[in-house]
């Protein structure tokens, strides 16, 4: 939900046009996580610095219209909706002020952003940038909650500001104002833009990331974060020869006035496509940029004055087509349709002499192995992932393994202890139900784990350890390839934790091997594409669907049923059949169609007699069983028959789920409903 973007060129000239496009494209890289209103600011045209002199020239009637500063103030255009429709009115803007698109800045300073609105509805006033006056002198884009704004207004508004919007964000502005005008009142001419945004900052509670621009300090950008997700891309226009090694380390950045451009966002997705060179930025850092330069000061409650600190830049292992559609009319069926690859990249590395090598796990594994309790948190898909692989945790490690949704956890309080091992799942990093769970478990003292498939993410910051499950930027907001990759990392977790049993050995050498074969039987299984699609065309009308499984393939059900809820719009749950009789049964008729998953398993069997107490209701079956079982699962020749590879059962619900996503995608697209952003959900949750 919500994002931010920020584009700084120094000493490379662009002009407005280019500036404006740069940062649309930003957000509409960020748009597919979701959002109702965007916003951008930039410079207006130059005006030549009104000197000491010249200001009293103009006497006192036209003093009081000049801006507190040397130019003219920035431009701020906000729009509720979509960002196409702040593309025109900004556009539309531009044109109605005269305002030259071809004008070249050899240094610019620009923010962008896309809001979830929680404090405020939707509307233009409430949109980001909020500002600190009618001059804009402060401009802050923001990510997050401020959980003590109203405190802090009550101040501000004692202090004589007056507030326009609704938003717990104005107060950033302001008070940075505030903390501005003080310290020149008390005769501190050379006070710093990082001296003010520290200073906002210490007063500052919630979770936030934030980019701040201001009239006071043209062609700087200040950027902090406290608990969200904020990256810094650095792309250096200069000889390819000393690039490598001039921009290792940020420091160096600090040190030439050479062509760059510079980027911030909230998602590495939005800077792919300019520059692989990227730096995480941490909790409480600030991050500056000036006169090109970039500088990092670490903000520390204890102490008065925040310290400097350097920080090496890393490589984003990312390829830009994967921000974009290729040859797929959407994102979620190029996501489904990638996973042979997602999951190939998955392994890499990871499987080496018929054991596991997890670098990012190394270290704790002892510790896991002698935790008394392995716990899984997590929400929605990353829930189910985790849910799929806790049948094989419990095998190989003869650890207790239990599941928890992240936002019951918090609701019930739910002991957690030093002895635990917390393992949190989250493709985006950023869901808050999880960062809260984790904020517990950390503060109860367990062990925490992150599977995530967000580098730089807040999940991937907190966590003592963790696995990225790197199976790409997924964009479409149904989760499908990420959700095969975290039952594959998690499979992989659980042969490294039981690496050091002899008993199972044989067992793992199986698994190990149907690793390396899962992307060829996952080549195999998207070959049912036709098939579900015409399964869709024979469901279309219908109102609800069930999907019963068991053992390894719960989850399948659940996932499956998920899927076709969120895209499809269609009320589908996914049951235990187990627990069919206890209650469900009493839906069947002729008219409910039920998906049954009875693939070659221990649960195979109790399957078989599940199909037929739904056969002796005179259920409408599809059922989905290992290739060459139809004629042991069909209960009548008219029964549909989904027949996929068999691999190690507890591999199973990675190829099982593929015909369910096929399934969702196609019922989707003939039902006319938008497959990459379905109504009202967003791809990374960000409020609670
Ligand atoms: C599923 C959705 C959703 C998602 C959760 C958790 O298709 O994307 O259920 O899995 O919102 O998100 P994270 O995995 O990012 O924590
Ligand atoms: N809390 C802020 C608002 O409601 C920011 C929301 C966001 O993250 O987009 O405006």
């Amino acid at each position: 939900m919500c994002g931010i973007f920020a584009y700084l060129n120094y000493n490379v000239a662009r002009e407005r046009r280019y500036i404006l496009e740069v940062l649309f494209n930003g957000l509409r890289r960020l748009e597919y996580r979701g959002y109702d209103s965007a916003g951008i600011a930039i410079d207006a045209d130059l005006r030549p610095p009104v000197t000491n002199e010249k200001k009293s020239d103009y006497g006192s009637g036209e003093e009081e219209m000049l801006p507190p500063y040397d130019s003219l103030p920035p431009l701020v255009f906000r729009q509720e909706g979509k960002i196409e429709s702040l593309v025109r009115s900004v556009y539309f803007e531009v044109d109605a002020m005269d305002l030259n698109l071809e004008q070249s800045f050899p240094v610019h300073a620009g923010i962008a952003h896309t809001r979830w609105a929680t404090h405020g509805v939707p509307s233009p006033r409430n949109s980001h940038p909020q500002s600190s006056d009618a001059w804009n002198e402060f401009l802050v884009v923001h990510n997050g909650i401020i959980t003590n704004y109203e405190v802090l207004k009550e101040t501000l508004v004692r202090h004589g500001f007056t507030f326009e919007s609704e938003t717990d964000t104005e107060v950033i502005p302001k008070l940075a104002k505030f903390v501005f005008d003080k310290a020149r009142e008390e005769g501190e001419q050379t006070v710093t833009f990082s001296q003010v945004v520290t200073e906002v900052m210490r007063q500052l509670e919630g979770a936030f990331a934030l980019i701040f621009k201001s009239a006071h300090y043209p062609n700087e950008l200040i950027a902090c974060t406290r608990g969200s997700t904020l990256i810094l891309g650095v792309k250096e226009l200069i000889d390819d020869k000393i690039r490598g090694k001039l921009f290792h380390d940020v420091k160096d950045l600090t040190k030439d006035e050479k062509p760059k451009e510079l980027f911030f966002s909230s998602d590495l997705c939005a800077i792919v496509e300019h520059t692989k060179k990227y730096l995480a930025i941490e909790d409480n850092e600030v991050v500056h940029i000036k006169d090109g330069c970039v500088s990092i000061l670490k903000f520390d409650y204890g102490k008065e004055k925040p310290a400097s600190v350097q920080r090496a830049l890393s490589v984003l292992e990312m390829e830009v087509e994967q921000i974009k559609k290729g040859n797929y009319d959407h994102f979620m069926q190029k996501e489904i349709h990638e996973q042979p690859h997602s999951l190939t990249t998955t392994m890499r590395g990871r499987l080496k002499d018929n054991s596991v090598v997890l670098g990012g796990l190394k270290e704790h594994l002892k510790t896991i192995r002698h935790s008394r309790r392995i716990i899984f948190i997590g929400c929605g898909t990353s829930y189910n992932a985790a849910l799929a692989a806790r049948p094989l945790f419990e095998e190989l490690s003869g650890i207790p393994v239990t599941m928890e949704l992240a936002s019951d956890l918090q609701d019930r309080q739910g002991p957690i202890y030093r002895e635990d091992t917390a393992v949190f799942v989250s493709q985006s990093g950023e869901t808050a139900d999880t960062l809260l769970a984790l904020e517990y478990a950390l503060a109860n003292g367990a062990l925490c784990v992150g599977v995530t498939n967000t580098v730089g993410s807040t999940l991937a910051r907190k966590t003592h350890c963790g696995i990225h499950i790197n199976a790409g930027c997924e964009i479409g907001v149904a989760s499908t390839k990420a959700y095969t990759s975290q039952i594959v990392a998690m499979a992989m977790m659980a042969l490294a934790i039981g690496a050091d049993r002899i008993s199972t050995q044989a067992r793992r050498q199986a698994i190990v091997d149907d690793l390396s074969n899962l992307p060829y039987k996952i080549s195999e299984v998207l070959k049912l594409d036709g098939e579900m699609r015409d399964l869709a065309e024979s469901l279309i009308d219908t109102q609800s669907l069930l999907v019963f499984g068991r053992g390894y393939n719960y989850a399948t059900a659940l996932e499956g049923a998920l899927k076709v809820k969120e895209v499809a719009l269609m009320h589908s749950e996914g049951m235990l059949a187990g627990e069919m009789k206890h209650g469900p049964l009493a839906l069947v008729d002729e008219t409910l169609p039920i998906i049954v998953i009875a693939t070659r398993d221990g649960c195979f069997s109790k399957q078989q007699s599940v199909i037929q107490q739904l056969h002796a209701r005179k259920g409408r079956l599809i059922v989905m069983c290992s290739e060459g079982d139809a004629s042991s699962v069909r209960p009548v020749e008219s029964c549909k028959v989904i027949e996929v590879p068999q691999v190690a059962d507890c591999l199973q619900p990675v190829i099982n789920i593929i015909p369910l996503q096929l399934l969702a995608y196609h019922l989707t697209v003939q039902r006319g409903y938008d497959v990459d952003q379905p109504r009202n959900l967003a791809k990374s949750v960000t409020t609670q």
